[in-house]
C-alpha cells in the first residue's frame, strides 16, 4: 500500500520533507499541497511532486478522501488548528515541532487523542532518530554511570529578523528541552535563564547569546548556551557527564585537510545537512507506522511536555536569574 500524503505548508522544511518523501523514502506519496502563500505550493509540485494537488486551505487538504495522511510544516502557531483537525478526521499526522505554541494548546490537542482513543501524532523531535544522539544514549545507558551534568550548545550561523527572544526556547531550545528528556529518562524540575553579553550582530528585539539551566527530578543539571548569531556554522554539541566518566555528541563526519600550513575540518551551515539521516529515519518510520495504523515514534504527550517546560523557560527570561518551577500533571495511559 503507498501512504498517500498532504503536506500543509510547503517553505523550507516542507519542501525538505517532500523531497525525501518523492525521492528518497519508500511506500509514501506526496499526493497535495497546501500553502497560505498558493504560489509556495505551486513550485513544490512543479519542482517534486507533479501529481500532488492544490488545496486552497489546509482544511480541506486535511478532509479530502485523496489523502491518508498530513503533513503539518507551516509556522508554529497554526500548527495546533491542523493536527486537531486531522485527529478530528481519524488521520495520523506529523508535525513538525512546536506541536503547539502553549502548553494549553498542546494539552487540547493530548486531549483530543486521548478521546479518540489511539495514537494518530508524531512531533517532529528528530534528534531522536539521529545516530549520533542514539550512541551517546547507550555511552550514557552503559558506560557514564549516573549522569550528573550535561553541558551543551545550540548554535544557529544567523536567524532572519522575524526571531525574537522567545523564540530561541520555542523554535531552537525546544529540540534540546525534548532531546534530554529522552537521553536521561527524567523530567524537569525548575528552569533558569541567564544572557550573556549580547552580540553585536543581533538585532534590538533579541537577547543573544542566552544560557538555559534546567534541573531534572534526580538532579542532573543541564546547562545550554543557545547562540544563533553565532556567523560560523550549524554546531550542535552535548556533553554528559556522569559519575564514571564523560561522553561527548559525535561530530558530523567531515573531511580533514591540512593545506598552506593548517589542518581544518568543514563545519556545516544549516539544520538540513546536520540531521538528514535522521529526518529520513523519523519520516520513513512516520510511513511505515501510518501505514499500519499505529504511531510509536514523539507523542503529542512528548509536544506537550516540550511545551510546559518552554512555557516555564519564558517565564525564566522574563525574570532573569530566577528559577521557575516545572510541574507536570499525570501521563494519560494512552502515552505509556
Ligand atoms: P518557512 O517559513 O520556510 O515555511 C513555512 C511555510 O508555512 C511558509 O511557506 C508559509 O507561507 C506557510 N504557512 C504559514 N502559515 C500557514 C497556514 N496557516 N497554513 C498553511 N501554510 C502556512 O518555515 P520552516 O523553516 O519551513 O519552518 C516550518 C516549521 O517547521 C516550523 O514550525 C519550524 O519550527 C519547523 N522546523 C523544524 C526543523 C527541525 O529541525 N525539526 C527545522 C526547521 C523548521
Ligand atoms: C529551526 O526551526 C530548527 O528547528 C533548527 O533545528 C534550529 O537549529 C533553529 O534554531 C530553528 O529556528
Amino acid at each position: 500500500m503507498t501512504l498517500r500524503m498532504g503536506v500543509i505548508g510547503t517553505g523550507m522544511i516542507g519542501r525538505d520533507h517532500t523531497r525525501r518523501i518523492q525521492q528518497v523514502l519508500t511506500g509514501a506519496e506526496i499526493v497535495a499541497l497546501s500553502d497560505v502563500n498558493l504560489e509556495g505550493a505551486r513550485a513544490v509540485k512543479a519542482d517534486l511532486a507533479p501529481n500532488a494537488e492544490i488545496f486552497e486551505t489546509g482544511q480541506a487538504l486535511i478532509a479530502s478522501d485523496k489523502v491518508d495522511a498530513v503533513l503539518v510544516t507551516s509556522w508554529g502557531d497554526t500548527h495546533e488548528d491542523y493536527v486537531l483537525a486531522a485527529i478530528a478526521a481519524g488521520k495520523p499526522v506529523f508535525c513538525e515541532k512546536p506541536l503547539a505554541t502553549t502548553a494549553r494548546g498542546a494539552k487540547g490537542i493530548v486531549d483530543a487523542e486521548v478521546a479518540h482513543g489511539k495514537r494518530l501524532v508524531q512531533v517532529g523531535f528528530m534528534r531522536r532518530f539521529d545516530q549520533g544522539y542514539n550512541l551517546l544514549k547507550q555511552t550514557l545507558e552503559n558506560e557514564l554511570g549516573t549522569p550528573l551534568m550535561v553541558h551543551a550548545a545550540h548554535r544557529n550561523p544567523t536567524v532572519p529578523d522575524a526571531y525574537v527572544t522567545p523564540m530561541a526556547i520555542h523554535d531552537t531550545l525546544i529540540h534540546e528541552i525534548d532531546t534530554f528528556r529522552w537521553l536521561l529518562g527524567d523530567d524537569y524540575v525548575s528552569a533558569r535563564v541567564i544572557f550573556p553579553r549580547k552580540t553585536k550582530h543581533a538585532h534590538a528585539g533579541l537577547a543573544d547569546p542566552q544560557i538555559v539551566t534546567l534541573v531534572t527530578t534526580r538532579g542532573v543539571v543541564i546547562n545550554t548556551e543557545i547562540f544563533v548569531n553565532c556567523r560560523y556554522g550549524y554546531d550542535i554539541q552535548c556533553q554528559i557527564v556522569g559519575e564514571e566518566g564523560a561522553a561527548y555528541l559525535p561530530e558530523p563526519m567531515a573531511v580533514t585537510m591540512r593545506k598552506n600550513a593548517r589542518r581544518e575540518n568543514a563545519i556545516l551551515t544549516d539544520w538540513k545537512g546536520r540531521f538528514v539521516a535522521a529526518f529520513d529515519t523519523e519520516m520513513q518510520a512516520f510511513i511505515d507506522e501510518a501505514a499500519n495504523g499505529t504511531i510509536s515514534g514523539p507523542s503529542s504527550w512528548d509536544g506537550y511536555m516540550a511545551a510546559v517546560t518552554s512555557d516555564a523557560c519564558v517565564k525564566a527570561q522574563e525574570n532573569e536569574g530566577a528559577a521557575i518551577d516545572i510541574t507536570y500533571p499525570d501521563r494519560p495511559a494512552l502515552y505509556n
